[in-house]
């Protein structure tokens, strides 16, 4: 499928292309004028800029679509927001005593400071710690969505930086599949959550039934790591337009489960009981005889422990769709119609990661990868699993391209050859999502995927494109664990509460005030695109790139020239686009010089493979699973882990199981209903809470919460008024959304607005999600992130106003 560039993108694209022969870094680096479209780029794909008077007054899709895509309006807001960090800001109480800084974090004055005390006061006070503690202290591991380019990474520039300086704590895996990434190896010998998927066109040719387990990707899709290549909800447009059999499991009629409307059925288990659900319709297979013997015998190890414990030889409970039923909420005659239908027709499994954002949440995938191998349609074009239909456009195929590479965090290249640079990367490392047992018990020791590990004794925290306040669980317990260090630096464009709980924060471009580059589609490689800046930095904000050389100045002498490796920002991004081209020309692929490239100001379209676009996962395995084995250790798909046997673990058995989880339906007290934090429609995680798209979504001026309509009859809650979320860790102030769309017993509060404190009462006013879920691992063995996990109550509010102040900065900001 070749892209349709949109009409007005096509139009001003051709119109402004230049002749530009010679080596001009000057010219490259120059704002566009007026009256042109800007072509630039991010996580939600190519954008048009349009521009008045020099201000960014409108951004939209460049990308022919269908479906539309909100959050590629946010762009002047992404600018211009009151939210902007102006100036660098150090904490009143720091400033006066640096080395034993007085007050609160997050409860004291800012004072305007210049870039150049900034700088000077963090060195010192970095290096202080430094040679007190070891580079361990000195936590670097930042996590987060920061902007897209493969040159303003500011994780990476962090990490540079701090390798220059001797090392840093880092961090293990994400947020996102903390814990599918880390059991999947060990079911099927690859991540799996981060692959090119059986394409979107090998679906659409074969598949039969598409179930979407907990996938709700008319959301999800609208973002890439790089930058969406649009083609997944173009998919999943087609899909709606096919008449395929669709269904959706899910607690909340999505956005998705909307978006196919009569073309899907609904089916809506109780969260976090997938595991219970899959193993009744397991039973009714095996009940009926439909699973396929000789794929499991042929293709899998284990599954007669497994069988054991499905029909309670084990343990005396079969797991029977009846058994099921009253865990998951779901009909036991439902569940039988389900495995007959998955197990008559060629059926694709979707599964979206929620679910496993869980406590236990490595269960949920395994059992679902077992479901699939009872199907026996594993290796069949159409038939299976899949674990990446929802992120990044999964099933995309992969085009012959010319491929960016990007900044590293260690020096390399030419300037490093020769100097005396004692370079080191990260010292060690704990699982993101630990970050605040970290800080709770430093030296501890834990259990992670079959290692003894300890926490490292942080002292320092630089974050730089993350939002740590608002992705972390259970804030309340942040906030107290995040006095601990000497110093917190955070670099932002925005007054998150992260910033606001920091001692000095700095203030950072967005991607609309500088020039980079960026591939769309993170499987598919479908298009090279330039992020051109569009307007001038704002106010005093430089660039992460920026920052960093100039404090590694501080480091050393010609420690600046070290960093950038004599390089500007022009010249990095011809030196990128030239590797580039290298690989383009073996693919053959068209693509002008660089100077062309950029004044051009088009995207570059990759070459289609035929071969790509009928790529069947697993394919090669079933052909021949002794010529082509799975990386585990029997080489076939691991039902029972003899390797997970060996861990001894109590959280995560050897072999798929349900375990009742601490806070759940099934354990709530009268009142208490299940709090789920989807992803939102109108945000990438805390990004954009500040744009025009809140007033789609707030409710009385606050984060919504979704209530059945059952559960808020019964507390006397309509759609409109405030509502007061809490429990034992924390209080939000919602607006109530009552509706069917979502499972009885169940509410949502989506996760990323930011968190804003009330001092007196503790309440969060803008319904920071994260304020009231458990902050646990997953299990011992992956440590991920179980933010979908907590019991709450609610009541309509009634207490004094407390007007919003998320968005302000502070005083003097
Ligand atoms: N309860 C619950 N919690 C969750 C989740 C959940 O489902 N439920 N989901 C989890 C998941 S999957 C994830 S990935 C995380 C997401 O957590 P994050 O990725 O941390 O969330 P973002 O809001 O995208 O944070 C990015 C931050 O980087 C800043 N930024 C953007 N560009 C730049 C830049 O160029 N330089 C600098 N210095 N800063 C920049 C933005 O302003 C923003 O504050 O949240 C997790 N938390
Ligand atoms: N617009 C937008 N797109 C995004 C993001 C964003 O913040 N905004 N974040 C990006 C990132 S970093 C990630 S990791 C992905 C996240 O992708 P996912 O993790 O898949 O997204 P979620 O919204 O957490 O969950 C997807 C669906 O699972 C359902 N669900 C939750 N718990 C359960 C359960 O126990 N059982 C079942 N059956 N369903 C359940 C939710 O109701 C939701 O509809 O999305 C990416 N795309
Ligand atoms: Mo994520």
């Amino acid at each position: 499928m070749k892209t349709e560039l949109s009409r007005r993108g096509f139009l001003k694209g051709a119109g402004a292309a230049l002749a530009f022969s010679t080596f001009a870094p000057v010219s490259w680096a120059n704002p566009v004028a007026d009256g042109r479209a800007v072509l630039t780029a991010g996580r939600m794909g190519p954008m048009l800029c349009e521009l008045r008077n020099g201000k960014l007054v409108a951004t939209t899709n460049a990308l022919k679509q269908t479906v539309p895509n909100s959050l590629q309006t946010t762009g002047p807001d992404q600018v211009y927001t009151q939210a902007r960090v102006k100036y660098p800001m150090v904490r009143k109480g720091f400033l006066a005593n640096p080395e034993n800084p007085e007050g609160t974090r997050g409860d004291d004055e800012f004072v305007r400071i210049s870039w150049d005390e900034a700088y000077n006061l963090i060195h010192r006070q970095h290096m202080r710690i430094r040679k007190t503690y070891g580079p361990a202290s000195i936590f670097a591991g930042s996590y987060g969505w920061r902007s897209s380019g493969i040159l303003h990474k500011a994780q990476t520039l962090l990490q540079r930086y701090m390798s220059m300086a001797g090392g840093y704590s880092g961090h293990l895996g994400d947020y996102s599949t903390g814990a599918a990434q880390v059991i999947m190896p060990h079911v099927v010998g690859s991540v799996e959550v981060y692959e090119q998927q059986t394409t979107y066109p090998v679906v659409l040719a074969h598949s039969d039934v598409v179930v979407l387990w907990g996938l709700n990707p008319i959301n999800t899709l609208k973002i890439a790591w790089t930058s969406t290549d649009c083609a997944g909800l173009e998919f999943f447009h087609d899909l709606k337009k096919s008449g395929k059999r669709v269904i959706a499991i899910d607690p909340i009629r999505s956005e998705t489960v909307e978006f196919f409307g009569d073309r899907v059925e609904w089916v809506a288990p109780h969260p976090m009981t997938d595991v219970a659900m899959m193993l009744g319709i397991a039973h009714a297979l095996v009940d009926k005889n439909l699973h396929d013997q000789a794929f499991l015998a042929r293709y899998t190890t284990g599954y007669d422990r497994f069988e054991d414990y499905l029909l309670g030889k084990d343990d005396g409970i079969p797991k029977t769709p009846q058994w099921a039923e009253k865990i998951c909420g779901v009909p036991a005659a439902q569940l039988e119609t389900l495995a007959e239908v998955f197990a008559a027709q060629r059926t694709m499994l979707m599964a979206g990661w929620g679910m496993q954002r869980q406590q236990y949440g490595e269960q949920r995938h395994w059992m679902l990868v077992t479901l699939a191998a009872m199907l026996g349609q594993i290796g069949l074009p159409g038939g299976g699993f899949g674990l990446s239909y929802h992120y990044s456009n999964g099933g995309n195929p992969t085009r012959d391209a010319g491929v960016l590479p990007a900044i590293s965090a260690s020096i390399n290249g030419g300037s490093s050859a020769g100097n005396d640079w004692a370079v080191s990367g990260a010292v060690q490392s704990f699982p993101v999502a630990r970050i605040v047992e970290a800080l709770e018990n430093p030296g501890g020791e834990y259990h992670h995927n079959g290692e003894t590990r300890t926490f490292p004794d942080i002292r320092m925290i630089w974050w730089a494109g993350g939002g740590n306040f608002t992705h972390h669980q259970d804030t309340n317990r942040l906030i107290r664990a995040w006095q601990k260090p000497e110093l917190v630096v955070i670099s932002e464009p925005y007054w998150t509460a992260a910033a606001k709980h920091a001692d000095i924060v700095l203030p950072i471009t967005t991607s609309f005030e500088r020039n980079d580059m960026t591939m769309t589609g993170d499987y598919s490689n479908q298009h090279l695109v330039p992020m051109k800046q569009v307007v001038p930095p704002q106010w005093e904000a430089r660039h992460d790139f920026d920052v960093f050389a100039d404090m590694a100045e501080r480091l050393k002498a010609g420690g600046h020239d070290v960093y950038t490796e004599g390089k500007t920002e022009m010249e990095w991004l011809y030196e990128f686009y030239k590797t580039a081209q290298q690989s383009g020309r073996a693919a053959r692929v068209p693509m002008p010089n660089f100077d062309t490239f950029w004044v051009n100001n088009q995207l570059i379209e990759m070459n289609e493979n035929e071969k790509a676009e009928k790529f069947v996962r697993y394919a090669s395995f079933r052909e021949d699973p002794v010529l082509n084995p799975l990386g585990t250790p029997s080489g076939r798909i691991e039902i029972y882990s003899r390797t997970i046997e060996g861990f001894g673990l109590e959280d995560c058995p050897p072999h798929p199981a349900w375990l009742a989880p601490t806070e759940y339906t099934g354990s709530a007290k009268p009142g208490e209903l299940q709090l789920m934090t989807a992803h939102a429609a109108h945000r990438l995680h805390s990004q954009f809470n500040y744009s025009h798209l809140r007033d789609e979504y707030a409710i009385a001026n606050r984060e919504p919460i979704w209530i059945n309509t059952e559960d808020a009859q019964q507390r006397g809650i309509q759609t409109g008024d405030q509502v007061r979320a809490f429990n034992s860790r924390g209080q939000v102030l919602v607006g109530a959304f009552v509706t069917d769309r979502i499972k009885q017993g169940s509410v949502c509060i989506h996760e990323g607005a930011w968190p804003d404190l009330d001092k007196k009462t503790g309440i969060c006013k803008n319904g920071g999600a994260n304020v009231l879920t458990l902050d646990i691992p997953s299990s011992r063995l992956a440590n991920g992130c179980a933010g979908n996990s907590a019991l709450v109550s609610i009541e309509k509010y009634t207490g004094p106003d407390l007007p919003l102040t998320a968005f302000d900065p502070p005083a003097n900001g």
